[in-house]
């Protein structure tokens, strides 16, 4: 029978590569409010790793916090990662947060910075919500996939954009015709240790903001969010913490997780959920709620309610689900630059 199971292995290797056309890469601006929490640093290094994997293009990163440390941070993380040239902008009406981990930009070993970069030596970072509006309109229609893990301050300054240099449209009109979807790690859509009126940090900590963004974003633009409940589901595992990073004397995710949050905990992986749902939609990481409409109250409350050809959804995992996407999250995160700084 060798005859036959070659034709038929030939077949099936034409076959799956006739099918298996490749993707073209997810097109990315990752809006963090890279500061407080260390998550975002964890998300940041998955998009390199996707963007290595040929997965993703990570065109910009906006931030949406204030601390002068947050641009030239972010910019050393990017040259590590083999990408020191990545636009990088910040908001100018953001709230002022302090950091545990920021201060490693500045770390010297010697003479020489530990993790070299331009941005605060002989660079500045753009202002976000122009690296936005020029990023957008320099991209293909309806092509944009706009990751937000933070505060909503940079896309409600967006929306309240009008025409530039850049392009002649407002806000909502260059985000109905450049964005695809936005993935966005906010509120909590599901109960939390029985209190359902979860006041989740990225919408307490800037209410007008995020409901400028629910009530304005427009309505043919679909925004999935990933709740609270879902990054807690899936806690970062110390272990990798300590053994995964080794390959280099010293690795900005391991030392700024270890300011953070110490050897001895599991933190939870909200922003990354955002990352790995936008870049990989389809490879059944997670389940969704029906289509509806999420609403933000005065005190923070994320409100959901169903809705026919709602704008809305948000992300549901089941146990299974958990365990496959805390696997894939740790190996995106741990894996090595291409080129080793
Ligand atoms: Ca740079
Ligand atoms: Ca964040």
């Amino acid at each position: 029978m060798k005859f036959p199971t070659r034709i038929l292995l030939l077949y099936l290797t034409l076959g799956s590569a006739g099918s298996l056309h490749a993707a073209e890469p997810e097109r990315v601006i990752f809006d963090t409010d890279i500061t407080g929490d260390v998550d975002d640093v964890l998300a940041l290094a998955m998009l390199h790793t996707l963007e290595d994997r040929g997965k993703c293009e990570l065109l910009a990163v906006t931030i949406s916090k204030e601390n002068p440390l947050a641009a030239p941070f972010t910019d050393a993380v990017n040259t590590f990662y083999g990408r020191p040239d990545l636009p990088i902008g910040i908001s100018k009406t953001a709230p002022h947060r302090d950091s545990k981990y920021l201060k490693l930009a500045e770390q010297k070993d010697g003479d020489a910075l530990r993790y070299p970069r331009d941005i605060g030596v002989s660079a500045e970072p753009e202002e976000a919500v122009s690296l936005l509006r020029k990023t957008l309109a320099a991209q293909p229609d309806g092509s944009v996939t706009i990751i937000q893990v933070g505060l909503a301050t940079n896309l409600a300054d967006l929306l309240s954009s009008k025409g530039d240099d850049h392009s002649p449209l407002d806000g909502p009109a260059l985000i109905r015709k450049k964005v695809k979807q936005a993935s966005v790690m906010a509120g909590s859509l599901e109960t939390i240790n029985d209190n359902n009126r979860y006041l989740e940090a990225n919408v307490k900590n800037h209410v007008p903001s995020m409901q400028q963004l629910a009530a304005e974003w427009p309505n043919d633009v679909p925004i999935v969010w990933s709740g609270f409940e879902i990054g807690i589901a899936v806690p970062y595992p110390r272990e990798s913490i300590a053994n995964d990073f080794d390959y280099v004397e010293h690795h900005p995710v391991k030392e700024a997780y270890l300011l953070h949050s110490g050897p001895n905990h599991d933190r939870p992986t909200w922003d990354l959920t955002s990352v790995l749902y936008a870049v990989l939609p389809e490879r059944d990481y997670f389940g969704f709620s029906s289509p509806g409409r999420v609403t933000v109250e005065d005190d923070g409350f994320t409100r959901y309610q169903p809705a026919k050809e709602g704008r809305d959804r948000f992300l549901t995992m089941t146990d299974e689900q958990a365990a496959r996407v805390r696997e894939a999250l740790v190996q995106l995160v741990v894996q090595p630059p291409k080129q080793l700084p």
